[in-house]
């Protein structure tokens, strides 16, 4: 598909194929709008990507790529990109200033900070489709500030099912739909969100296949229900009723893999009486699906060879969201469907997803900084064979890496020493994470909100700085994210952005977030620097893409990787000496590198909170800039080789010692595609459960307790005669992706984010097709127009999410369409997880004329 044939771009030039003088350059690389990463390939006319298609050669995607990736050229040659720091003045202007400038004015204020307000006053959020190498360094800020306190994206999303998941078999889990006998998508669209490797094809087949059947749980007749063979039309926030009587069915109808249960589970006999008793009919009638839908729904599901299930936004971020997390696993655990072709499963992992972070254990262990990759204690031990030092501690350590060093005749012998000495640490490491510490859970400094996975709750996140408590948050970095647009409640975060002593936004457009911060630092784009996404989810072949830069950077940008490097140089903890010796250890061979790392964390453990910009300045030494941000894949590679050594070694990654870790290393680097980097069998997913005896932990008593809150009629609706309606406050549509893309114009359709309504309700309002009208939640009014059709049950309206973003290219003022979040409360959360009701916020509309 040519873009330049049928569009404009952003800067109005047309790129046709006549006028092509010089030939198109042909790159690799992968599509940033979504978590799948489809590998795509670009044809470069000059910085512009003339043509994108599906790259065949990635084993995850196989040339599959869905309509937006053909548009990325939005993405990297908006007209808007930053390409110089910025500062905010007291009068709320931007200027651009020098890297230096910013750089020195944002140390001196963090040191500040720290000084006058103690540890722990540093918030990081982070976010990003594509973009999770770039992340990693602001682990050295936050070692700097000694505060563990960050948040994504995911905790306003996944974080009721990461707790359910945790629980229950310590990971998470995944379908199988490509080989599935039935898929259930519960709150979830995905022909639009995709979400798993050829959602489409996979769909269409699964659809057509009379064998197999597609279920879809949505109010919304979405593009998948629209297919589904069954489609569950459930009432808005009523998903706990209809999952209880599914599992209700399942329970009384004696529709239970008993031999799983048994040999499995541990808890089988309290959830099956928990739900002996469901009154399966009248929860039914409450969810709004016939009684006679719902029994045959669970008895498709218990017959089926193999099953499937994905649950997303539509509960997630709704009422009883935990609780229909733990439903939804009750559907696959109950019928067996686990660890088999086309069933559910547990999958590698790159690196775990989440932080360890913790209230109470960062203020026991005020020196240990979190990171994503922990210098194992088995390094210690490498130096102390290696140099013959008996205490590798303090300065001696230092000294001997740098003895050892010196000598041409004992530098080999090092090498050798410090494998001999690192093999047996290894063999020590009993196999499992000891590189990664247990996530503990924990709670925030202000609210004591629940740290999940190492995340705050997003719609807490506003409450730890807007306070006068002495705990509260000081300082925010930002990298890749854009919460002022995404989180609940925007104005809120408006005022909190202000009431900071200091924000700083790393990112590569002028966004939401951006236009509050303090500084406001130009990131290189994801195709002018190494690049990739670790969520990477796959099974039994699980897929790791290094991309590589595909255009110079920008002038004026840097990479991530060079920003926290130039930034953590300020921080008085990092000195070239200590640097030289570790590039000279590198050089030497990997097994000189960890132990010369050991000691020089030995000899100043305040360097191990460094980690990422040591890495970058050492292993990255002799690469590209804009190749560098590559260097920390070797910690991650080591990572991986802990937790998933066989899937790796079944994958080709095999040897002794570091071997494996650097041959995975070595592959990504020389690959321009995407790599397989563990490989399975089918029953393997029992490998990668971490309850104890490998048994699915099936009771959680306060999920339990919630499913007999049900049956009371007090807690059944949220909306009132003032907010009669429920709003769906973003969902997405073919030309969404999240903010990722800004200028307007890359959307070939609903550019206007109308409103969907029905047309009960909008013949009640008196409103047509195309019509503008009030709409009004308790977060406040905006102007929408109205799409009239049978999308919508009645009392339902639904805005698409990623609107309302401004481009002062295109858009002379306002933005286009409607922020969502201009609308939500931070109030409207589950009680567990803190995750926000964005697809449940209560609502009134209006026709202008009437609302005057
Ligand atoms: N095109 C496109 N694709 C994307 C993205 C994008 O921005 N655009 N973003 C990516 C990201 S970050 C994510 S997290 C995923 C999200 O993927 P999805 O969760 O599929 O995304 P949504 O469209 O927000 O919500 C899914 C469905 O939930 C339904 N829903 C609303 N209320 C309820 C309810 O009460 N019960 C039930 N059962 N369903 C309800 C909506 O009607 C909608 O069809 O998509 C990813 N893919
Ligand atoms: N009301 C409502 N709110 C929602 C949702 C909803 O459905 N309804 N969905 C929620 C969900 S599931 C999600 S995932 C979030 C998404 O919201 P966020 O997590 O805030 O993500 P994006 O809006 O995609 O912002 C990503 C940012 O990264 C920037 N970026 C792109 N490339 C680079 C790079 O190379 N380096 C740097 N430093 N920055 C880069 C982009 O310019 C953009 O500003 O929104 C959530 N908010
Ligand atoms: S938006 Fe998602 S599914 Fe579509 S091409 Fe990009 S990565 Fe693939
Ligand atoms: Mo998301």
């Amino acid at each position: 598909m040519d873009i330049a044939n049928s569009s404009s771009t952003p800067q109005g030039a047309t790129v046709t194929r006549s006028r092509r003088t010089i030939p198109l350059t042909t790159k690799t690389s992968a599509c940033i709008l979504c978590e799948c990463n489809c590998g795509i390939k670009i044809d470069l006319d000059g910085r512009r990507f003339a043509t994108i298609r599906g790259d065949k050669e990635h084993p995850g995607s196989q040339g599959y790529t869905c309509e937006k990736a053909m548009r990325l050229d939005y993405y990297q040659n908006d007209a808007a990109r930053l390409t110089s720091p910025l500062k905010r003045t007291p009068e709320g202007e931007y200027v651009p200033i020098g890297w230096d400038q910013a750089l020195d004015e944002i140390a001196a204020k963090l040191a500040e900070i720290k000084e006058r307000h103690g540890p722990g006053k540093l918030l990081a959020y982070a976010s990003g489709q594509g973009d999770h190498m770039g992340l990693a360094g602001v682990a050295s800020v936050m070692g700097y500030m000694e505060s563990p306190f960050a948040s994504t994206a995911l905790a306003q999303e996944k974080a009721g099912e990461v707790w359910v998941d945790t629980q229950m078999y310590g990971t998470h889990t995944k379908g199988n739909f490509e080989h599935a006998q039935v898929l259930f998508f519960l709150g979830k669209n995905p022909w639009q969100t995709h979400s798993f490797p050829k959602a489409r094809p996979v769909l269409r087949e699964a659809a057509r296949d009379p064998e197999r059947t597609l279920i879809v749980v949505d109010p919304r007749l979405s593009e998948s229900a629209e297919i589904a063979d069954i489609h569950l039309r459930v009432k808005p926030g009523r998903d706990a009723w209809l999952l209880a009587a599914m599992v209700g069915v399942l329970v009384q109808e004696d529709l239970v893999d008993h031999d799983f249960l048994a040999k499995h589970t541990t808890g089988s006999e309290r959830v099956l009486k928990a739900f002996r008793d469901t009154p399966v009919a009248e929860f039914a009638e409450i969810s709004g699906v016939p009684e006679e839908l719902v029994r045959r729904t669970a008895r498709v599901i218990a017959a089926a060879e193999s099953a499937s299930f994905y649950e997303d936004l539509g509960v997630q971020q709704s009422a009883h969201s935990t609780l229909v997390s733990y439903l939804d696993k009750m559907l696959w655990i109950l019928t067996g469907n686990f660890a088999r072709k086309g069933c559910q499963q547990l999958h590698s992992f790159m690196i775990p997803l989440g932080v360890p972070s913790n209230g109470k254990w960062w203020r026991r262990k005020k020196n240990s900084a979190p990171l994503p990759y922990p210098v194992p204690m088995w390094a210690y031990r490498a130096v102390k064979v290696a140099t013959g030092a008996t205490k590798p501690f303090g300065k001696l350590a230092d000294r001997a890496v740098s003895a050892a060093l010196a000598s041409p005749r004992f530098a080999p012998r090092f090498e050798r020493a410090a494998k001999a000495a690192l093999d047996l640490g290894i063999g020590l490491v009993p196999k499992g994470l000891r590189l990664i510490p247990k996530l503990p859970d924990g709670s925030s400094p202000v609210t004591g909100a629940r740290i999940i996975s190492g995340q705050i709750p997003c719609n807490s996140l506003t409450e730890e700085i807007l306070t006068d408590h002495p705990d509260r948050f000081r300082a925010l970095f930002v990298v890749s994210g854009n919460p002022a647009h995404s989180l609940a409640e925007s104005a809120r975060w408006r005022a909190a952005m202000r009431a900071l002593e200091l924000s700083v936004v790393v990112d590569v457009a002028f966004t939401e977030t951006a236009q509050l911060a303090d500084y406001v630092l130009p990131a290189s784009s994801q195709f002018e620097k190494a690049e990739a996404t670790f969520f990477n989810f796959e099974f039994p072949q699980n897929v790791f893409h290094l991309r590589k830069p595909v255009l110079d950077p920008l002038q004026g940008t840097l990479t991530e990787a060079e920003i926290f490097a130039r930034l953590s140089q300020r921080f008085g903890i990092l000195d070239e000496p200590a640097l030289e010796r570790l590039r000279r250890a590198w050089k030497n061979g990997p097994n000189s590198y960890l132990a010369a790392l050991a000691a020089a964390v030995a000899a100043k453990p305040s360097r191990v909170a460094m980690l990422t910009t040591i890495v970058h300045e050492t292993i990255g030494q002799d690469m590209d800039e804009s190749l560098r941000p590559a260097a920390i894949m070797w910690f991650a590679c080591i990572a991986a080789m802990f937790m998933n050594g066989k899937s790796l070694a079944r994958a080709g990654f095999t040897g002794k010692g570091l071997e494996p870790a650097t041959k995975l290393y070595e592959k990504l680097l020389s690959t321009e595609t995407g790599v397989v980097f563990t490989q399975d069998d089918w029953g393997d997913s029992w490998n990668y459960v971490t309850t104890p005896g490998k048994k699915i932990r099936m009771v959680i008593e306060p999920l339990l307790q919630e499913v007999a809150t049900l049956q009371d009629p007090q807690r059944r609706s949220w909306t009132s005669a003032e907010f009669p309606l429920v709003l769906i406050a973003g969902h997405r549509r073919s030309y969404t992706a999240n903010t990722i893309i800004r200028d307007p114009v890359w959307r070939r359709r609903g550019g206007d984010g109308a409103l969907q309504i029905s047309k009960v309700d909008a013949a009640a309002l008196g409103l047509s097709d195309g019509d503008p009208a009030l709409l009004t939640t308790k977060g406040g009014s905006v102007v929408v127009t109205v799409e009239v059709g049978d999308i919508m049950l009645p009392g339902n309206v639904a805005l698409p999410n990623g609107m309302g973003t401004t481009h002062p290219g295109v858009l002379r003022e306002g933005a286009a369409g409607v922020g969502p979040n201009e609308l939500t409360s931070i109030e409207d959360r589950d009680p567990i997880a803190g995750t926000p009701w964005h697809k449940h916020v209560p609502a009134r509309l209006e026709a202008l004329s009437a609302a005057g």
